[in-house]
């Protein structure tokens, strides 16, 4: 396993449209296993396969706490079904905009159609947290941000943030 450099805003990459996967094989676990690893190392609690440079429709997840047993999620292909009309505001964070967390509404609940670590088909009913971290998971997959979710003013300013401090990591 392997931990991978985890790409931040505005690089353009992130703005990709990632691709479905043919089928779960050794190689997209192998890859899987490195998302993993980098999302526990960063540490997050979902990581897109588009945050470490593969425009693939991949997302792992663990929203396990710190004192708890590791629970680790993979969703391959997935697609979201039946979002429903109530919806929750969570403090939202992204390891590709470090440092900034902001207010995001989004569907309390919704169904999630998916191939699993072994390829197998599965449909999971999701609310609460994990709800709103598959649906940012999903947003990653068409090259959106959570930040695209906030006002302009916001977005740009953090956006201007963002550049100004790789400028000055680069002149190191
Ligand atoms: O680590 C993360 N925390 C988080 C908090 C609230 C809502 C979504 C998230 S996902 C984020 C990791 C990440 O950037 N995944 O794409
Ligand atoms: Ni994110």
């Amino acid at each position: 396993m392997a931990i991978k450099p985890i790409i931040t805003a505005p690089d353009p990459r992130l703005r990709q449209v990632s691709n479905p996967v043919e089928g779960v094989d050794d190689a997209l676990r192998a890859l899987m296993d490195d998302m993993l690893e980098t999302m526990y190392d960063a540490p997050g609690i979902g990581l897109a396969a588009i945050q470490i440079g593969e425009p693939l429709r991949i997302i792992v997840m663990d929203l396990a706490g710190e004192e708890e047993e590791p629970q680790p999620r993979y969703f391959v292909n997935p697609e979201i079904l039946d979002p429903s009309d109530d919806t929750n505001i969570y403090e939202e964070g992204c390891l590709s905009v470090p440092d900034y967390f902001d207010e995001v509404e989004r569907p309390a609940k919704c169904r999630v159609k998916f191939l699993g670590y072994d390829g197998k088909k599965q449909v999971l009913d999701a609310e609460g947290m994990l709800a709103t971290c598959i649906q940012h998971e999903m947003d990653h997959l068409e090259g959106v941000l959570f930040i695209d979710h906030l006002s302009r003013l916001k977005r740009e300013r953090v956006l201007k943030k963002l550049k100004k401090e790789q400028r000055l990591a680069a002149a190191e």
